[in-house]
This record gives C-alpha cells, sequence and structure tokens, in this order.
C-alpha cells in the first residue's frame, strides 16, 4: 500500500507546549523505516506550513489561539483531501485540534468517492465542545463538535462543506467528559464507549460491531489516535493524562483488528508531546502500534470480515 505522511505540527490548541515536536518525533522513532518493513511504499510529505497567527477573539474570553488553529484546522483539511486522492494519509500531530481538518478533509473525500464514512475516535475524551461550551478554552476539545457540524464554529472555524454523521462515529477509551460534553453528545446518535463499557464487554466486541458495519455500508474508515487513549503507564509523553487508560495488549489488538479488517483509510497520531516523553519510549510506542495498524504480525494472519 502507498503510505503517505503527513506532519500538521500545531501546539497552540493544547494549554501545555510541546506537540509541535510531535511530528519530529515520530519521525525520529522510525515511522518510514517500519512501513517499508512492512512492504509499504511511504512517502514523506513534510509538514504542513503553519498559518499566520492573526488576532480574533469570541465572546468566549477563554478561547486561546482561535485565528492560528481556525488557520492549521484550513491547511489541514485541504492536505486531507489532496493527500487521499491515492494511498492512505497518516497525519501526524500537533494537538488534537488538527483532527477539525483532517476528518473534514476525509469526509470530503469520501462524499466525492460516493460513499459513506465512518470515524473511530481513540481518545480519553469526547472532544465535543463548542467555541461556547469549553472552560479551558483549549481548543483539541473541539475537534468531535466542529467536524460533526455542531452550531457555534460559523465564522470561526472554516466552514464545514462535509459534516460527519454522528451516527457513523464511534469514540472508544473515554473516560473525561465535561458536563456540556456530556449532554450535548447524548442529543447525537453517536456510539461513545466509556471505559466502564470496555471493562464489561471488551474492546473485541465492541469493536467488531463497529468495523462489521463500515463494512456492511462499504464506508471509508478514518481513525483518530489521541496518545492519551492509552495509560500513562506506557505512554507518558503527553498533557492530558487520565488514569485508566488503554493497556499495551490492548492498544495493539485494537490496531490488529483495524489492520485485519482492511477497512482504514486514514490516521492520525495525535497528542504527543515529547517535551513530556521518556527517552522516546512513546514516540516508539506509537510507531510500533501504527506498525500493527499497516500489518505487522506476530505470526501471519489472515485479513477477515467482521
Ligand atoms: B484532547 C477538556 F476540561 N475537556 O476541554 C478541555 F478535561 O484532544 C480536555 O482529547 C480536552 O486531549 C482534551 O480542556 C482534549 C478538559
Ligand atoms: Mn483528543
Ligand atoms: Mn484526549
Ligand atoms: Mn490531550
Amino acid at each position: 500500500m502507498l503510505c503517505k505522511i503527513v506532519g500538521i505540527p500545531l501546539q497552540v490548541g493544547a494549554s501545555q507546549l510541546g506537540c509541535e515536536m510531535g511530528p519530529s518525533a515520530i519521525r525520529v522513532a522510525g515511522l518510514v523505516d517500519a512501513l517499508r518493513e512492512l512492504d509499504h511504499e511511504v512517502v514523506d510529505m513534510g509538514n504542513v506550513a503553519s498559518p499566520d497567527p492573526g488576532e480574533k477573539r469570541h465572546p468566549n474570553c477563554a478561547v486561546r489561539a482561535l485565528h492560528e488553529v481556525s488557520g492549521w484546522i484550513r491547511s489541514a483539511a485541504a492536505a486531507a483531501f489532496d493527500a487521499s486522492e491515492s494511498g492512505m494519509p497518516n497525519f501526524l500531530g500537533g494537538d488534537h485540534a488538527i483532527a477539525a481538518g483532517t476528518v473534514s478533509g476525509m469526509a470530503k473525500r469520501a462524499a466525492v468517492q460516493g460513499r459513506p464514512f465512518f470515524v473511530l475516535w481513540l481518545d480519553a475524551h469526547t472532544d465535543f465542545h463548542t467555541l461556547e461550551t469549553t472552560a479551558s478554552g483549549n481548543l483539541h476539545g473541539t475537534p468531535v463538535a466542529y467536524h460533526t457540524g455542531q452550531p457555534g464554529f460559523e465564522g470561526y472555524y472554516p466552514d464545514l462543506e462535509v459534516p460527519v454523521d454522528p451516527a457513523n462515529l464511534c469514540m472508544m477509551g473515554i473516560r473525561s467528559v465535561d458536563p456540556a460534553e456530556r449532554a450535548a453528545i447524548s442529543r447525537t446518535a453517536a456510539t461513545v464507549h466509556d471505559m466502564r463499557a470496555i471493562d464489561e464487554h471488551g474492546f473485541v466486541s465492541l469493536l467488531r460491531s463497529f468495523l462489521g458495519r463500515v463494512e456492511r455500508e462499504k464506508g471509508l474508515l478514518h481513525v483518530s489516535f489521541d496518545v492519551d487513549f492509552l495509560d500513562a503507564a506506557i505512554g507518558p509523553a503527553v498533557g492530558t493524562n487520565v488514569p485508566g487508560g488503554a493497556t499495551f495488549r490492548e492498544a495493539h489488538l485494537v490496531m490488529e483488528m483495524l489492520h485485519e479488517s482492511g477497512l482504514v483509510s486514514s490516521l492520525d497520531l495525535v497528542e504527543l508531546n515529547p517535551f513530556l516523553d521518556e527517552r522516546g519510549r512513546t514516540a516508539q510506542l506509537l510507531v510500533d502500534l501504527t506498525a500493527s495498524l499497516m500489518g505487522r504480525t506476530v505470526l501471519d494472519r489472515p485479513t477477515r470480515s467482521y
């Protein structure tokens, strides 16, 4: 398969600076070689250029870096739409605000191809704040509200061309949801598997039923992987740790199942903050997880349907 690496070094969507080093750290940890070892063709397209920081205010005074984040979202969406013309794009963040762009660019690609579009959101958080509801003002908490077309972004973020149908959104790993997000998301048809559901049913059965839907509907599937999906014991390089995340084997199993499904058309690796890492171990883990998603196995396994 043709893999296209696209770096999007946005950091001001988070309060803890450092995510701008994410693409570099993932490259240094050996992403390109890991994919080539799996016989993929790899093109590293470099990083998208940073936009003008500018000034734009919102009535919610907490909101920070609005104009700059909005500029990155615009370039991320364009990069995603262009890169997905052929091959599988792998977007290296950058904080999670980039996914407002990558997901909307991929949704437009799916619309152009006339296929339904699905999103698997692997995260401790639902990222379902609007510009009005965010209390922290950190815009990495807003991408899902934006790309699913919730009101309140008009005139601030780029106009959304193709919103994601919340019914086609599945979240896993969730363990921190603010009250406004909880109220808003419960009014949608999104599937939200919190860690309680995962404790009870396990990743396998929950993921299998989502993948079954994507397969039956012949959809395109975008995977958005926030480092804080992982337990901090294995992924310390993140500014927004929440206890009780996915274990090493759970994370690999999710990636291995995604590979076997053959359904994934694009991937975000976001929120890596190398400034907080321990000797590159989180960056290395992201490379190994991506290798699992792209076909690395202990023994050979056939692809299978869900
Ligand atoms: B991430 C938070 F309050 N909800 O709005 C907020 F808990 O991309 C966290 O998932 C947002 O890491 C986390 O600041 C955004 C907080
Ligand atoms: Mn996130
Ligand atoms: Mn998160
Ligand atoms: Mn985070």
